[in-house]
């Protein structure tokens, strides 16, 4: 196996049987500017800590695979240039040749699950692209879900999807989908979408115990717990609707593929809502990093 880089503080974890969560680095690198993606990334491994776990963000720098990041290189992360962006495709060849790259949803979970790290937290999962029909743009995070044994929280998919189609990409792929605590799936920036959840659940140590549960029956692959953003900090889709119909417009006048899209959206969005669309996603982020520590804690008992 390729060596690990621990941080001193998810080196002691493992030694003590402390509870990790995995964290991802795109959302630094790619999904929020600086300052506020360092001090993001600060705030939800606080929030990690404080509910019991211990916060392992990841990504590759200069070759090496980091599960935890030193404050000294979350800070050089958040401000560098020219970062990859690392997918299933391309996190082998990043090591290789010893260059630095952010780790997204599909990612992390493959160097959580290396490290013996079955629950992450994020926003919002890749999937399906509005207009997929024509440019295949699908987000390798879902096939990841279906082969990879880790517990990913996330606000659902970002909505700047094709929701309808990722969620029923997923259940094509047997990926179980939970929403916690509501019937319907939430939509990222919004608490919730007018799609009612495959499956629903309550508490953190039922979550837990549907992850034993399918490792004991030999099925492969993870489960996505959709979380929805706190009421109070959530923009209701009526009115993102407009702005993320604008933030596609423009990317598909100025011909923004592939990996470029999500950042491109993002970014826009954040400008056409005024900074209002971080506030939420940085809210998102949190609420999740919480929830995430009380499932491996209670994974960690069972
Ligand atoms: N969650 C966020 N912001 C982000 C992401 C997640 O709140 O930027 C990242 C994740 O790394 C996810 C990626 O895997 O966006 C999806 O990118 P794509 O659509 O290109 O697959």
């Amino acid at each position: 196996m390729i060596p690990l880089h621990f941080s001193s503080e998810v080196a002691k974890a493992r030694e003590t049987g402390t509870a990790i969560i995995a964290l991802e680095s795109t959302i630094i690198t790619h999904g929020m500017p600086f300052p506020q993606n360092v001090e993001t990334a600060r705030l939800v491994e606080a929030d990690v800590r404080a509910s019991g776990a211990v916060p392992a963000t990841i990504a590759v720098m200069d070759g090496k695979l980091h599960i935890g990041l030193e404050d000294a290189e979350l800070d050089m992360l958040g401000q560098a240039e020219g970062v990859a962006k690392l997918s299933r495709a391309d996190i082998a060849a990043c090591i290789a040749s010893g260059r630095t790259g952010a780790t997204t949803v599909a990612a992390t979970m493959i160097a959580a699950h290396l490290a013996g790290i079955s629950v992450f937290a994020t926003g919002g999962i890749g999937g399906v692209h509005r207009g997929a029909e024509t440019s295949f743009d699908i987000s390798a995070d879902l096939h990841e879900l279906a082969q990879t044994p880790v517990t990913v929280v996330a606000a659902g998919a970002k909505a700047i999807l094709d929701l309808p189609k990722t969620f029923e990409v997923l259940e094509t792929l047997g990926v179980p989908v939970i929403a916690f605590g509501q019937d319907m799936l939430p939509a990222f920036w919004s608490a919730t979408s007018d799609l009612p959840a495959p499956l629903r659940m309550d508490d953190a140590e039922d979550i837990a115990k549907a992850f034993r549960t399918r490792q004991a029956m030999g099925l492969q692959g993870g489960q996505l717990v959709t979380n929805p953003i706190p009421k109070n900090a959530e923009i209701p889709s009526d009115v993102l609707a407009p702005i993320i119909a604008q933030a596609l417009q423009e990317a598909d006048d100025a011909k923004i593929s592939a990996k470029a899209v999500t950042p491109f959206l993002l970014g826009r969005i954040f400008e056409l809502t005024e900074g209002r669309s971080l506030d939420a996603n940085i809210a998102l982020v949190r609420n999740n990093a919480r929830l995430a520590a009380q499932i491996a804690v209670a994974l960690s008992k069972s």
